[in-house]
């Protein structure tokens, strides 16, 4: 496995690396992707594996991640939403019920770079869950691996179904399991993650996903995305190799997501990045109504770039003017050659 170190990831330009550095080097990018064509042209020659491309740099040697094994797929993630199974309470109200299970599985972050990662039902992030305002949840959760771990909901709730220890089941050892029950509400944006400590790492290792409230009378019709802004900290050092949304960092860069000009678009942005103090999110060409912890109807801002701290998160709504491909990514550059950025390829 190859050994990243994201400082020297950025000094990659510095010639005669050699063993695992060179693995390492051959795994990420150096170029901005909007720079690789004219390299290549520089170089006289082209990225290997990149023929049929258009000159962005995702990975240098063309090689992409193993979605399948991984069993998850940033492009599915993105409009994958968890709605669980409902059933009537007596009083009427409905009762939502989820399982989440906690379990340790190898995943590939970068192409050849594997992360022993926590997940919850296998993947990173955990399942988009949501329910409507009001309605009654429940949430089993079942301790899979080999250490302690919960799961607290941002959100309204008795202080015994935080999640966090020493209040209600605390923590969850391994093996065990537990409920938590609570009503949805507010009506908003909302996240969960286990709060066992050492929490940057109970965090970092992945287990963390988006948790939708949707308000009772809904929100219009949208083409509705999830991006969890995450990134991996492959070497332990406390600093992190790969940024991404969705986990894979140039997802979205390889096969930009497809969208409709002039249909709504609405995108559920969450920040669980760990080890560093900020993360961003910025869109070319277009600028987004932006609406913090999407618990109000009014946005606060007309924007293109938002920054969020760990917890943060927020609604962008916007409607593509021009079809083509417009690129969104962290404003922060280094997270943004370390992986965090796409596409969208806006069709009519
Ligand atoms: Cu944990």
């Amino acid at each position: 496995m190859p050994q990243l170190s994201r400082r020297r990831l950025l000094a990659a330009s510095v010639p005669a690396l050699g063993g695992a550095a060179a693995a390492l080097h051959s795994a990420v990018p150096h170029s901005h992707p909007w720079h690789a064509e004219a390299e290549a042209a520089a170089s006289g020659h082209e990225h290997g594996g990149h023929a049929g491309h258009e000159g962005h740099a995702s990975f240098r040697d063309g090689r992409t991640v193993d979605h399948r094994a991984n069993g998850f797929d940033p492009h599915e993630i993105l409009r994958d939403f968890d709605w669980g199974t409902t059933s009537q309470l007596p009083s009427g109200r409905v009762l939502r019920e989820w399982e989440l299970v906690a379990a340790e599985k190898e995943i590939e972050v970068a192409p050849g770079v594997k992360y022993a990662a926590w997940t919850y039902n296998g993947r990173v992030p955990g399942p988009t869950l949501r329910c409507r305002e009001g309605e009654r949840l429940r949430i089993r959760f079942v301790n899979g691996s080999s250490h302690p771990h919960t799961i607290h909901f941002h959100g309204i709730h008795p202080a015994e179904m935080d999640g966090v220890p020493g209040l209600g089941a605390g923590e969850i050892a391994p093996g065990a399991s537990t409920v938590y029950e609570f009503d949805a509400q507010p009506a908003g944006l909302h996240l969960y993650h286990c709060h066992v400590r050492p929490l940057a790492e109970h965090i970092a290792k992945g287990l963390y996903g988006a948790f939708i409230v949707d308000p009772k009378d809904g929100r219009a019709d949208a083409d509705e995305m999830v991006m969890v802004m995450n990134g991996f900290d492959t070497n332990f050092d406390r600093s992190n190799e790969v940024y991404a949304a969705n986990s894979i960092g140039f997802a979205y860069l390889d096969k930009p997501i497809v969208a409709k000009r002039n249909e709504l678009v609405r995108i559920y942005l969450v920040n669980v990045l760990e080890y560093d103090l900020i993360n961003s999110f910025h869109l070319h060409g277009n600028l987004f109504d932006y609406f913090p912890t999407g618990t109000g109807r009014t946005p606060s801002e007309f924007t293109d770039t938002v920054m969020l701290c760990q917890g943060q998160r927020g609604i962008l709504e916007w409607r593509f003017r021009h079809a083509g491909k417009f690129m969104f990514h962290a404003h922060q550059s280094e997270f943004t050659e370390l992986g965090w950025q796409g596409f969208f390829e806006v069709v009519d």
